[in-house]
């Protein structure tokens, strides 16, 4: 006996929660646990080679594209075209979903690098997924993506931090596995991982605070008044990385906001590979998603690349956020992003 339960067994064992399954979820999730442990080890040496900084093109986000980026985006198709189980991906990194294997019945969407950013000043960053059966019967196109988060079947993240670990739900809860680099196995070590009702840790970009909505405005200010009876104030944490901030949150409990802005009117995170895996992660965790009005996984997805506002995490924290949001008037959030 090991003493330890790794992923590879794990997945196995919970196989048995899907009296239909012949197999193909469990080695999707093989093929993910396989490339993050490759993405790891360049993310855990990448201040010693040339593969830090930008890869001196622009992602279709606009954005400089780091060169880990692009590693861990090849790492990932890579690992999904050899292990044959997934139809097409969507990611980040690439303006439209990719080909993989027509026979396949399970559609990927992914940001390889949540937060790459960072990697230069070694804070940590993470890897997001999220699993959907198809729709199409054959000749899968961007309808088997732009699915509502709810019909998610997986979804999870790796985040590469102080340890690396794989955290992730098929919809029975959440468990987490941290990579053993001595044996190169990720292990059962947060089994059944629920965040906490409510927490005092708030996490917003507070450098965005003249551009936020009223309601946004008032929470933060709720935070921050002195009230022993709510153990406030609360303490405010702000990585810049979602899935560290989120990670946070679900261990200790606590809030991350990211509201709409007058620079980001429909919000900065990305709905179909950041917002609906991390909401279904953390609301089988216990915790609750909105866009500060409506559940996350209920949104509409209408484009590949659709970004949302996302207030999750603690279902209590979340509730007043959304009251203050509520009470600033009666905007609704098409009012907000129509104004
Ligand atoms: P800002 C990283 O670029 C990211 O996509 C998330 O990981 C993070 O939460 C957010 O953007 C940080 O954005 O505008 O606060 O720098």
């Amino acid at each position: 006996m090991l003493g330890f339960q790794t992923l590879g067994q794990f997945i196995i064992e919970k196989q048995a929660d899907f009296p239909y399954a012949k197999g193909e979820l469990s080695r999707l999730l093989r093929d993910i646990g396989i490339a993050a442990k490759i993405v790891n080890r360049e993310v855990n040496k990448a201040g010693l080679m040339d593969i830090l900084g930008h890869a001196g093109n622009i992602n279709v986000q606009g954005e400089s594209q780091q060169k880990l980026d692009v590693f861990a985006d090849e790492q990932f198709i890579s690992a999904l075209r050899s292990g044959g189980e997934c139809c097409i991906v969507a990611s980040e990194e690439n303006e439209d979903f990719i080909p993989i294997n027509d026979e396949a019945k399970y559609v990927v969407a992914i940001d390889p690098l949540d937060g790459s950013s960072n990697i230069d000043v070694n804070v940590a960053v993470g890897t997001i997924f999220s699993i959907y059966r198809r729709v199409s019967a054959h000749g899968a196109c961007l309808s088997d993506v732009l699915q509502k988060g709810t019909e998610q079947v997986a979804a999870g993240y790796i985040i590469y931090g102080s340890s690396t670990m794989l955290v992730y739900t098929t919809g029975k809860g959440v468990n987490g596995f941290t990579l053993d680099p001595s044996i190169g196995e990720f292990c059962l070590s947060h089994p059944d991982l629920q965040i906490p009702k409510t927490g005092t840790i708030y996490s917003v970009n507070e450098g965005n605070y003249v551009h936020f909505p009223k309601g946004v405005k008032q929470y933060i200010k709720y935070c921050q008044v002195e009230d022993v009876s709510t153990n406030r104030p609360y303490t405010s944490r702000y990585i810049g990385s979602m899935v560290a901030d989120l990670h946070r949150n679900l261990i200790k409990g606590g809030i991350f906001v990211y509201p709409v802005t007058s620079a980001a009117p429909n919000g900065k995170l990305r709905l179909v590979y950041e917002c609906n895996p991390m909401a279904f992660i953390i609301e089988q965790a216990g915790g609750r998603a909105t866009n500060g009005w409506d559940r996350i996984l209920a949104l509409p997805v209408t484009e590949l690349h659709q970004r949302s506002p996302i207030f999750i995490g603690s279902e209590a924290m979340v509730k007043r956020a959304e009251a203050f949001m509520a009470e600033a008037g009666t905007l609704t959030f098409n009012d907000i992003i129509t104004a």
